[in-house]
C-alpha cells in the first residue's frame, strides 16, 4: 500500500523552499509552507474524525487554506468535492444530500443558511471564511506541521466531481487516485511543464481545468503558481512577462485579444498559452497568434476523464481541433447507436478508454453502465471526426449542453425550474452566440396566461431562487408553441437559429 497522490505531488517538496503561490497582494507562500499548512488542516481534521474514504464538500473562496484542503484530503484518504461558489442553496442541498459528506467547509453566511440540511446527513460544518478566517483555521498554530499521509490503493476515491454527464441530473464522478495521477503526468511530459514554469492561475479551483490540470500539474513539476484570486484581465496582463504558461478557457483569450496592451512585446518570455473547457474559435487562434506570435495550443478534456487529447507542444497546431489522443488514451470514433467503429473521415460519437476513466457516477450503478460499452470503452455524448493525420475535431454534442465562459449549463435543469410554475405550458432552452462566453442560455416560453410580464416576473425570481447566476437566461422570449418535427421532438435548432 501507498499514496501515490502523496508521493508524486506532495511528499516531493516537503523541504522544498521555492515559492510554490504568488498571491495577488504579492505575498508569496512557499512549497514547505504551504505543506506546513496542508498539514495542519489534516490534523484538524483528522481530530475531529475524518478517516479515508469519509467526503469533505469544500465550498470556499480560492485561497492558499482552499487549496490546502485539497491537499489535506489526499494526506487523510479522504474524498475531496469542491462545489461552485455560486451554486444556490438549493443546489447546494442536493450535492449535500446526494455525497452525505462528514464535513462540510463554506464561509459564515452559507454555513447560517446550510446548518438544517448539514445536520439531516450528520454532516459538520466548519468555517473557511473569504479572509481566511473561521473555525478550520482558527487553531492551526497547534497542531504538528507534518502529517503522515495514510496508505491508499491507485484505485481509491481521491474526488468526486459533481457534473451533468450527458444528462441533465447533476452525478459524482468518482475520480481514483489513478485517473488522476496518471492524467497530470501525461499532461507535463507532454507540455513540457517545468521547475522554471510560472503558471498564470486565474481559473478557478473548484472543477477539473483549474484544479487538477493547473494545479497537480505545477506540483508534479515544482512550477510557481501566480494564484489569481478572481478573474481579472488588469492582473493578468500585468503578470504575462514574468510568467511562463498561461491555462484558460477560451473567453479569457477574446477578452486577452480585445485590449490593446497585448502584443509580442508583453508576450515574448511565456512559452504556453492553454486553451479548454469549451470550442475555441479558429479566427480567435489565428488573431492571437497574429499579434502574439503564438499558437494557442487546444486540449479536450472531460469532469469524468480529465484531459484526452492535446495538440502537441512540439509539432502543428491545428487550429479548429483538439489535437492528438494523449500518450496512454485511446480515442475511437462510433456509431452512437451501435458502437461500431467507423472509418477516419467519418463523423460519430467520440469514445475513451484509458488509466484516466473515472470510476463511474457515485451511487447510479445503471447509470455508469449506460456510459459505457461493454468492451469498457466510455460513451462521452461529443461527436467528432479524425483527420487524416490523427487530429481529433469535436463537430457537436449529442448531449443537450451549453457551454458559458467554459461553465457547463444544461438546459433540461433551467426547463425544469420554468416548468415548475403553473402558468407555464411548456418551455425550451437554447444557447445562442455571445461574442464574451461563446455561448449563453435563451429560454422561449409558451404560457397559458395573458399576463406574460408577471409570468417573466414570477419566472425570473423562481430561477433566481434555484440556480447559479450563470445559468441565468440572458432572454426571454413567449410564443404560441414550440416547433415541434414529425416525431413530436422540439426543434432546438430551429429555435437556435430564429434567436440567434
Ligand atoms: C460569470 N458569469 C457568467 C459566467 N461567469 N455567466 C455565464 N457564464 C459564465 N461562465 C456571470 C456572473 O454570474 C455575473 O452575473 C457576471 O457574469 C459577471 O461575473 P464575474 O464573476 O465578474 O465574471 P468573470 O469573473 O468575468 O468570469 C467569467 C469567466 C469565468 C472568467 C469566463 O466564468 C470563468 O472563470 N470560467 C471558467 C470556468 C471553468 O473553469 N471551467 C472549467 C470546467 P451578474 O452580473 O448578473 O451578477 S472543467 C471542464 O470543463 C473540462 C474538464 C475541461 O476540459 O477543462
Ligand atoms: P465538463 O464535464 O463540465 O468538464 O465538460 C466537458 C465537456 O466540455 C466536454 O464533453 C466537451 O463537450 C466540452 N469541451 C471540453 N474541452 C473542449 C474543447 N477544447 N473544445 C470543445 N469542447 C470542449
Amino acid at each position: 500500500m501507498s499514496n501515490i497522490l502523496y508521493e508524486s505531488l506532495l511528499e516531493p517538496h516537503l523541504n522544498n523552499d521555492k515559492v510554490f503561490l504568488v498571491h495577488d497582494d504579492n505575498s508569496q507562500t512557499t512549497y514547505r509552507e504551504f505543506l506546513e499548512l496542508a498539514s495542519t488542516v489534516a490534523h484538524q481534521l483528522s481530530e475531529i474524525g475524518i478517516q479515508p474514504d469519509d467526503k469533505l464538500i469544500v465550498k470556499a473562496s480560492k485561497s492558499k487554506y482552499s487549496l490546502a484542503l485539497y491537499a489535506a484530503s489526499i494526506l487523510t484518504g479522504s474524498v475531496y468535492i469542491p462545489l461552485n461558489t455560486t451554486y444556490t442553496l438549493v443546489e447546494t442541498e442536493y450535492f449535500i444530500k446526494d455525497a452525505k459528506p462528514l464535513f462540510i467547509i463554506c464561509d459564515d453566511s452559507s454555513a447560517k443558511e446550510l446548518e438544517k440540511i448539514s445536520s439531516s446527513v450528520d454532516a459538520k460544518i466548519l468555517i473557511l471564511n473569504d479572509d481566511g478566517s473561521g473555525s478550520l483555521t482558527n487553531d492551526l498554530d497547534f497542531f504538528p506541521n507534518y502529517f503522515k499521509a495514510v496508505d491508499r490503493n491507485a484505485n481509491d476515491l481521491a474526488s468526486l466531481l459533481y457534473t451533468s454527464g450527458t444528462t441533465g441530473q447533476s452525478k459524482g464522478a468518482m475520480l481514483t487516485q489513478e485517473n488522476l495521477l496518471s492524467n497530470s503526468q501525461s499532461l507535463y511530459l507532454l507540455w513540457e511543464i517545468n521547475e522554471k514554469d510560472i503558471l498564470i492561475h486565474a481559473l478557478p479551483i473548484f472543477h477539473t481545468h483549474g484544479l487538477f490540470v493547473a494545479v497537480n500539474t505545477s506540483l508534479l513539476s515544482g512550477a510557481t503558481i501566480r494564484f489569481i484570486k478572481n478573474f481579472n484581465l488588469d492582473l493578468i496582463i500585468e503578470a504575462i512577462p514574468s510568467s511562463t504558461i498561461l491555462m484558460g478557457v477560451p473567453t479569457f483569450y477574446t477578452r486577452l485579444l480585445k485590449d490593446n496592451r497585448l502584443n509580442s512585446e508583453l508576450t515574448k518570455n511565456m512559452r504556453l498559452f492553454i486553451s479548454g473547457s469549451a470550442p475555441l474559435m479558429t479566427e480567435t487562434h489565428i488573431e492571437f497568434e497574429k499579434i502574439t506570435g503564438h499558437q494557442i495550443l487546444e486540449r479536450y478534456g472531460m469532469t469524468e476523464t480529465n484531459m484526452n487529447s492535446s495538440n502537441p507542444y512540439n509539432g502543428i497546431r491545428k487550429p479548429g481541433t483538439v489535437g492528438l489522443p494523449l500518450n496512454d488514451i485511446d480515442i475511437i470514433i462510433t456509431n452512437p447507436d451501435t458502437g461500431d467503429i467507423l472509418n477516419q473521415g467519418e463523423v460519430g460519437m467520440i469514445e475513451i478508454k484509458g488509466p484516466n476513466i473515472f470510476k463511474g457516477y457515485f451511487n447510479m450503478p445503471e447509470k455508469t453502465k449506460k456510459e459505457f460499452r461493454p468492451n469498457g470503452y466510455f460513451i462521452t455524448g461529443d461527436m467528432g471526426i479524425f483527420d487524416e493525420d490523427g487530429y481529433l475535431t469535436i463537430v457537436g454534442r449529442e448531449k443537450d449542453l451549453i457551454i458559458s465562459g467554459g461553465y457547463n449549463i444544461y438546459p433540461k435543469e433551467i426547463e425544469d425550474t420554468i416548468n415548475e410554475l403553473g402558468e407555464v405550458l411548456e418551455c425550451a432552452v437554447v444557447g445562442v452566440p455571445n461574442e464574451d462566453l461563446g455561448e449563453v442560455p435563451i429560454a422561449v416560453i409558451v404560457t397559458s396566461s395573458r399576463k406574460k410580464e408577471k409570468d417573466l416576473e414570477n419566472i425570473k425570481k423562481n430561477i433566481q431562487l434555484k440556480l447559479a447566476k450563470f445559468k441565468n437566461p440572458h432572454s426571454y422570449f413567449f410564443i404560441d408553441e414550440l416547433p415541434r418535427n414529425t416525431m413530436g421532438k422540439v426543434q432546438k435548432n430551429k429555435l437556435r437559429d430564429d434567436y440567434s
